[in-house]
Parts: structure tokens; sequence; C-alpha cells
């Protein structure tokens, strides 16, 4: 790949590569909605993807906008993955009275820590977009989200110069009796402030399902499922991600995920 190439060239070539590697590995078709684990044969190809496609990205520019579809295209149930529901007291307690407990806390890095309840955050301005989701196992959905951006967010709690990256903490745990294992993820700053990233609270048109990450569930429209974190109830600004569990960015990188995982 040369950037002598134009752009749209480009894209296509890097799109087929990436597509192609994640077909071979997950041995199906990206378009069925039955899908395998997470594999090691996936982790190495997402390893050996990560590089060219930070490079392709920055490249092709950071502020490119994920495909939109139409109301059309929008699948008539969106799979769900993963955690459906985060187990224990807490969330069962946040859930029996519509969420009216939970907040979102924004804070680390930031000139003024923020706490919003469900109903302030559902009187932001808010997008709405209808993407593609696709996920390592080999599946992919169309769905449509709204939220505000998380931009609007981040200008309310004002991050100081030295933050670089948003960490996205979430309410269900991934293994059993394990304090390391939080689900949570991290984006640097120019996904933060992209167009498309939402704070999503519907889908469909409805409050988004528990199933889906109920109340609040982040999209980054650029990558890849699992850098789309369900039930996040903190953003915290960083200048370094090593701090965070096994320090390379997100629950499923700490299993050897890439940590740009882009589309
Ligand atoms: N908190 C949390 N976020 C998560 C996950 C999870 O298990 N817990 N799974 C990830 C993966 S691998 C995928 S593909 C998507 C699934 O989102 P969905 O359930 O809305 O389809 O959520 C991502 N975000
Ligand atoms: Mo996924």
């Amino acid at each position: 790949m040369t950037s002598a190439k134009p752009f749209f060239e480009q894209r296509r070539e890097r799109r087929k590569l990436l597509r192609a590697a994640l077909v071979a590995a997950a041995g199906g078709s990206l378009a069925g909605c039955d899908g395998l684990s997470h594999n090691e044969t996936v982790v190495d190809v997402l390893r050996t993807a990560e590089a060219l496609n930070r490079r392709v990205h920055r490249t092709i520019g950071r502020r490119a906008m994920a495909q939109e579809f139409a109301p059309a295209d929008i699948a008539p149930v969106f799979r769900a993955n993963g955690t459906t529901v985060p187990a224990g007291q807490t969330y069962a307690a946040l859930l029996r009275n519509g969420f009216a407990d939970w907040r979102l806390r924004v804070d680390g890095l930031v000139a003024q820590p923020q706490e919003f309840t469900l109903a302030q955050l559902r009187e932001m301005p808010a997008r709405t977009q209808v993407t593609r989701h696709d996920c390592v196992e080999g599946w992919s959905c169309i769905g449509q989200w709204k939220g505000p951006r998380l931009s609007h967010v981040l200008q309310l709690a004002r991050p100081t110069p030295d933050a670089r990256f948003v960490v996205f903490h979430c309410l269900d745990r991934m293994d059993e009796g394990d304090d390391r294992s939080l689900y949570y993820e991290s984006i640097d700053l120019d996904d933060a402030y992209h167009e498309q990233t939402l704070l999503a609270l519907e889908l469909n048109g409805r409050p988004l399902p528990v199933e889906n990450g109920a109340p609040l569930r982040v999209r980054v429209e650029r990558q890849l499922g699992y850098k789309q974190p369900k039930y996040v109830h903190r953003i915290e600004l960083v200048a370094g991600l090593g701090h965070l569990d096994q320090g390379r960015g997100g629950y499923w990188e700490d299993q050897g995920y890439a940590w740009y995982g882009g589309i």
C-alpha cells in the first residue's frame, strides 16, 4: 500500500485485507449472525492487523466518518454479545428502580469533575446514527443509536492538557470473583472528540435494552465491537493506560486483542 494511491482505493484495499483476515480467522462470513467465540487465531490476526490499521487511519485522516445506513437497513433484532446482564446486587438494584439512582461520573484529569443523572443526559443535545457493528467473532449488525456526543460531556468536564486517553469503566465483571476483571475500555482524544462517538442511551428508538448495555453504552463507530463498552458508569481522563488492570487499555486488550480495533 503506497501513499500515491487515491484515498478511496487505499480505503478499499484496507477494508478488503482486514475483512479477509477476520473472515478467515472466524471461519465464516461477516454478514452472518452465527459467530465463534473469541479465540487465539483471532487474537493473532488482530495483532498483525493493528499496525497496518493504525497507520492507514492516520494516513487517510482520523476524522473520516464511519458509513451511515438508511432506516430500512436496521436489523429487526440487534444481537447481544458478551455480558447480557451484569451479575450481582448493585446492577439489580439500579435496574429495579429504572436507573433513578444511577449516575455517570466524569473524573480524572479534568478541571471540572461531573456527575450526571440519566435524566440530565437525556436532556442534552443528541445525535442519531444508523451504523454497522462488527464483532471479531465474525458477525455484524446494523442498528440506530441515539445519545449525546462524548465531546459534549468532555467540554463540560474540561480535560487538562496532560489528558491523553478516555477510559470507560463498566459495571460488569467478566470472571467470577476476580477483582481485576471488570470490563473497561479506552480510546484516544481523536476518537473521543469524533462526531460519531456517542454516549448511546437509545437503540432503534427505544431506551437501551439491558442486554445491549443499559442505561448507557459508548459507540466508537470506526472500531470493532469490543471497543463499544456497555454498562458504562464512569469516564476517566488519564495520561497513560499502564496503571489500569493488566495495562493494555481494555478487558479484551488484556487478553491479547489489539488496542486500536479500527475497521
Ligand atoms: N461492558 C461490556 N461491554 C462490552 C462487552 C461486554 O461483555 N461487557 N462485549 C463487547 C463485545 S465483544 C461486543 S461484540 C459488543 C456487543 O454489543 P451488543 O451486546 O450490543 O451486541 O459489546 C462489547 N462491549
Ligand atoms: Mo465482540
